[in-house]
């Protein structure tokens, strides 16, 4: 490993957890494809942040919450449309859990969200009510980080949403597209791929940038 990023730099790995894996309750396509490369991409960073999906049991993005739902149905929120979920990442169980492979040991910090029983949150930086902070912005601005490169899961939920909003705090964003994998319903990757590219998100991948490009 001989590439080392700027120290406004942070990596921000975004739910590589076992239920967003194959055999996962909410398993992604390929997902745990996606560890190999983000543990040979953390040593060139500084500042490596995780974060985690961390709902509470009866959480209000579950279909089981939401009697006659079916999972991956649509809802009405008070705080805007809403796709139901299988129960997934439940505080405490392993399905919560980091990929077990998942290199942890050098991230400074870890944002858990989604943890409001009536609020979901796919981005690091706010919940999905767009207004409700993490913390996460703040706590970069704290630590001179101006920049933050984004891997893991799912590229058009948690990972999209999180690249947008640190657009919109102010941040660039890169997004190794090679290190994510997505959910794709409904078309929601070409989407999310046009909503990152309109908001200035830059895409590499793996290869470009431990060869320094
Ligand atoms: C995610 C759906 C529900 C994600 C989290 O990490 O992309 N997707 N909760
Ligand atoms: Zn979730």
């Amino acid at each position: 490993m001989t590439v080392r990023m700027p120290d406004d730099t942070a990596f921000l790995i975004v739910d590589v957890q076992t239920d967003f894996c194959p055999g996962g309750a909410l398993a992604v396509a390929d997902g745990d494809a996606v560890v190999p490369l983000v543990n040979r991409l953390a040593p060139a960073f500084g500042t490596v942040i995780l974060t985690q999906d961390w709902h509470p049991p009866g959480h209000a993005s579950f279909a089981s919450s939401h009697p006659g739902a079916a999972p991956l149905s649509m809802a009405q929120m008070d705080y805007g449309p809403q796709v139901l979920w299988p129960d997934h990442c439940v505080q405490g169980t392993p399905g919560a859990a980091f990929h077990p492979d998942l290199e942890t040991d050098r991230a400074r910090l870890v944002i858990r969200k989604g943890t409001n029983p009536a609020l979901d949150s796919y981005s690091a930086f706010f919940e999905n009510d767009h207004v409700t902070p993490t913390g996460l912005a703040g706590a970069l601005s704290e630590l001179g980080i101006r920049h933050v490169v984004m891997a893991g899961l799912a590229t058009d939920f948690c990972v999209r949403w999180s690249a947008v909003d640190g657009r919109k705090v102010g941040l660039a964003v890169t997004l190794v597209e090679d290190a994510c994998r997505a959910i794709d319903l409904d078309g929601s990757l070409e989407a999310a791929r046009r909503e990152m590219h309109a908001a200035g998100v830059v895409r590499t991948d793996t290869a470009a940038l431990l060869a320094g490009s």
